[in-house]
């Protein structure tokens, strides 16, 4: 997907133009992928624009921060600040961000080295993760020959940027065989993440989504839609599922906050249920878009409103 380009970055506190927020080749993070960020999205509210869940999201990114040893030099209130400085800077108001804090440009081998990470805030206009369709019409799976990476070996709970090249793989894969998206399953064979995304299957009007020892990220859009569900009267088990679970499903859906709530219309060639979109995800999805849109009352603590 192109990017768009907006105005400017925010560089360990500077706002520099877009083309000039340029870092060095032989930075850490370009070598090694030593980085941890986040992906928000910021949405047009009746009380004006609001980051969804801003918090949650610099809660994770420090818990990142603490698995990988890296030092932000930010509190997460001066981070808060600064994303929505970052915001009103390029003149957005529907748009996804990006925080990164890095290992910079200094050292060479493959120490977490002490010294404080760089950070970066980007924002950009950026439309659907699975295609302009996706939120209707679902999209097509393939579970992937690639697994999952095991929580001792690179940890799935922390969103750093050497981990999606795993991503990448599985990803590849399955647009090679001409799916849309890949599910990637953990090394004992449980059923973990999508590409970028988290899974939910729903079964007898039951929700089912995999628990984070199957190693997956803990999605802030996967726990939105758990409280969701459960506000509509839905029970929701966070247990293992295997592809059968899957194969198997009434319906099932893909969450995340690039994606947002997409449908799973069929996996390795077995259409679902429903065909496309089930009622039960398209109920959880009109009340998902009302909460990120700051219509729904009962949400309204999840909008942070930029100011
Ligand atoms: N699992 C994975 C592997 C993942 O990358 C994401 C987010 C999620 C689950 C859902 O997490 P959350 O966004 O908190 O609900 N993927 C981000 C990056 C996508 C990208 O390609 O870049 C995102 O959606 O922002």
């Amino acid at each position: 997907v192109p990017i768009t380009p907006a105005r400017k970055i925010w560089m360990d506190g500077d706002l520099v133009p877009w083309d000039e927020a340029k870092i060095h080749v032989l930075s850490h993070v370009v070598q090694y992928g030593t980085g941890v960020f986040e992906g928000i999205r910021c949405y047009q509210t009746p009380r004006g624009p609001a980051v969804f869940r801003l918090t949650d999201h610099l809660r994770r990114l420090f818990r990142s921060a603490v698995i990988y040893r890296t030092t932000i030099p930010y509190s997460l209130d001066e981070l808060h600040t600064a994303i929505k400085d970052t915001i009103r800077a390029n003149g957005l108001s529907e748009c996804y961000i990006r925080p990164l804090a890095y290992q910079g440009y200094g050292e060479m081998g493959v120490n977490l080295f002490p010294t404080p990470a760089k950070v970066t805030i980007a924002a950009w206009p950026w439309g659907s993760y699975l295609g302009k369709d996706s939120v209707e019409n679902g999209v097509r799976v393939k579970v992937s020959s690639w697994r999952r990476h095991d929580p001792n070996i690179v940890p799935p709970a922390a969103k750093a940027t050497g981990q999606y090249i795993n991503s990448a793989l599985a990803k590849a894969e399955a647009l090679e065989a001409g799916y849309e998206e890949a599910v990637m399953l953990s090394p004992l064979g449980h059923i973990a993440d999508g590409s970028g995304e988290n899974l939910f299957v729903i079964r007898d009007g039951e929700l089912l989504t995999p628990p984070e020892s199957a190693g997956i990220l803990l999605g802030i859009t996967r726990d939105t839609l758990i409280r969701i569900a459960r506000d509509h009267g839905y029970k929701v088990q966070q247990r293992n599922l295997v592809r059968s679970d899957l194969y198997t499903a009434d319906e099932a859906f893909l969450c995340g906050t690039a994606a947002e709530v997409v449908p799973v219309r069929d996996v390795d060639g077995r259409v679902l249920g429903t065909n496309g979109r089930g009622p039960i995800t398209k109920e959880l999805q009109e009340a998902f878009f009302a909460a990120v849109r700051g219509e729904s009352e009962q949400y309204a603590a999840w909008n942070e409103l930029v100011g």
